[in-house]
């Protein structure tokens, strides 16, 4: 497996009830390291845009609303096979059926609140990093001291 990028966000409902911290620890237990990260208080529109692909569901404007409601903490999450890792971490968009010991089975409190969101494919990612990250902006680890200079 290679080492892929993938973009994770705190959703509104976990930022709200404190666990940012909770969150970015578990994908650092599991040794995603964290390349880029900022806070964000998306615009209904700016929502909008990130789910484009749902755009035309019955929980559309709903999810749009709910993920315009109060800030989120975005970031880039680097490892080996990133991607699938973050997946597996967060548990099904339903919490009810999510494994054990997922983020959100742990923490989540419905299938629309349910506290992360992580890019689902290597296509996806590739769309969703750039939304919120310039390139200048995510550090490239090892070279990361390279960059104040
Ligand atoms: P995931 O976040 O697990 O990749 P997606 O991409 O199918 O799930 O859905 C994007 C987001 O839309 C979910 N995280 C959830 O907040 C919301 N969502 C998905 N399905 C439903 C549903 N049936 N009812 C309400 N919200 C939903």
């Amino acid at each position: 497996m290679s080492i892929e990028r993938t973009l994770a966000i705190v959703k509104p409902d976990a930022v709200r009830r404190g666990l940012i911290g909770e969150v970015i620890a578990r994908f650092e237990h599991a040794k995603l390291a964290v390349r880029g990260l900022r806070m964000v208080h998306l615009t209904k529109g700016e929502a909008e845009g990130f789910y484009a692909v749902h755009r035309g569901r019955p929980f559309f404007d709903s999810l749009t609303r709910f993920m315009s409601s109060g800030p989120v903490v975005v970031m880039v999450l680097e490892g080996v096979g990133a991607i699938a890792a973050v997946r597996q971490i967060m548990g099904a968009t339903d919490p009810a059926r999510a494994e054990p010991g997922t983020i959100r089975r742990d923490l989540a409190e419905s299938i629309e609140r349910n506290a992360v969101h992580g890019s689902d494919s290597p296509e996806t990612a590739a769309i969703e990093v750039p939304y919120f990250f310039a390139a200048v902006d995510l550090f490239p680890g090892d070279r990361s001291e390279d960059r104040r200079t």
